[in-house]
């Protein structure tokens, strides 16, 4: 497993480490508007710490696709208490933005990890504020904003362009002053992805099944952060005769199956709406890399 320098307040385990995901949004995906008030929201990112999360990743601007942008000053009205309770609690508190000024008001109130899901591209004062702030950075795969990345999902080679796309970003990040030391790669499951499971269309899966191919940026290996948590392509997995999807609070046990495989894989951390059981996952996979390293 990769440890990560400077994730400030983090326990070293030897596992893939659990994101516990808390939206303070109304239109999230998965759970739009279950925790969209700060009192709810906070007593949520507490009980997932509770339930073995080791970070709690807090955001404020939905990226479901299709969906509108807020302003940064909403997006900074949502996350704002949330933020302040959970890290005044000591809970390892990541930030979910695309914006470098809630980025810094984030890292000034001690959030842990910036994770950026348009890896730098969305407001190009990220790098060199998260620079600045010497927090570890999330890079995601990302090719624009919600409204149109489903016409972006168009690939011939998803891992190789990916892998070039990333590598574009790595560079840029590391242009603007981030230590390479503490960039987390990922690999944007369901963000201008196509969300079938089989032929040339299966983006999200050959991604997941190449994972450290990916990653393997400059000769280096970056930790791997994995967002597969009830994600349209497992609902399309997981549909019945009628081709009908699952709804996304059925894929919790898929998205548990994707830990362990992920972990067992390497994966550096799982990013989970429910904490429990992909915290018993990695620890699965914990075990199972261990015998495969001693045998
Ligand atoms: N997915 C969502 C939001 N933030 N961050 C990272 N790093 N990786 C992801 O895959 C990711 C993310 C969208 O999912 P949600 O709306 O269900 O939380």
């Amino acid at each position: 497993m990769v440890t990560l320098p400077g994730l400030a307040g983090a326990q070293p385990v030897d596992r893939c480490l659990v994101m516990g995901v808390v939206n303070v949004t109304p239109d999230s995906f998965s759970d739009g508007g279950r925790w969209f008030g700060a009192a709810a929201a906070i007593e949520h990112g507490l009980e997932l710490v509770a339930q073995g999360a080791d970070i709690i990743d807090v955001g404020g601007e939905s990226t479901r696709p299709g969906a509108q942008r807020v302003s940064a000053d909403e997006e900074l009205r949502r996350v704002k208490p949330v933020i302040t309770e959970l890290v005044k609690a000591g809970a390892v508190v990541s930030v979910d933005t695309m914006r470098a000024p809630v980025a810094e008001w984030a890292a000034e109130a001690g959030v842990s990890l910036v994770n950026d899901v348009s890896g730098g591209l969305a407001d190009p004062y990220m790098p060199r504020l998260v620079a600045k702030a010497g927090v570890p950075y999330v890079v995601m795969h990302w090719r624009g904003h919600s409204h149109s990345m489903q016409q972006r999902a168009v690939y011939k080679d998803v891992v190789r362009e990916v892998h070039d796309e990333l590598t574009q970003r790595v560079e840029a990040a590391t242009a603007e002053g981030i230590d390479p030391g503490k960039i987390v790669i990922d690999l944007g499951l369901g963000f201008s992805k196509q969300p079938g499971w089989r032929g040339p269309e299966a983006h999200n899966w050959a991604l997941l099944a190449r994972m450290s191919e990916v990653a393997r940026i400059g000769g280096r290996d970056f930790p791997v952060l994995v967002g597969a948590s009830r994600k349209r392509f497992l609902g399309r997995l997981l549909a019945g005769p009628d081709a009908t999807p699952r709804p996304f609070a059925e894929s919790d046990a898929a998205t548990v199956a994707v830990t362990a495989l992920a972990a067992a894989a390497g994966a550096w951390c799982v990013r989970v709406h429910q904490v429990p059981a992909n915290a018993d996952a990695t620890r699965v996979a914990a075990a199972w890399r261990g015998a495969v390293s001693r045998s």
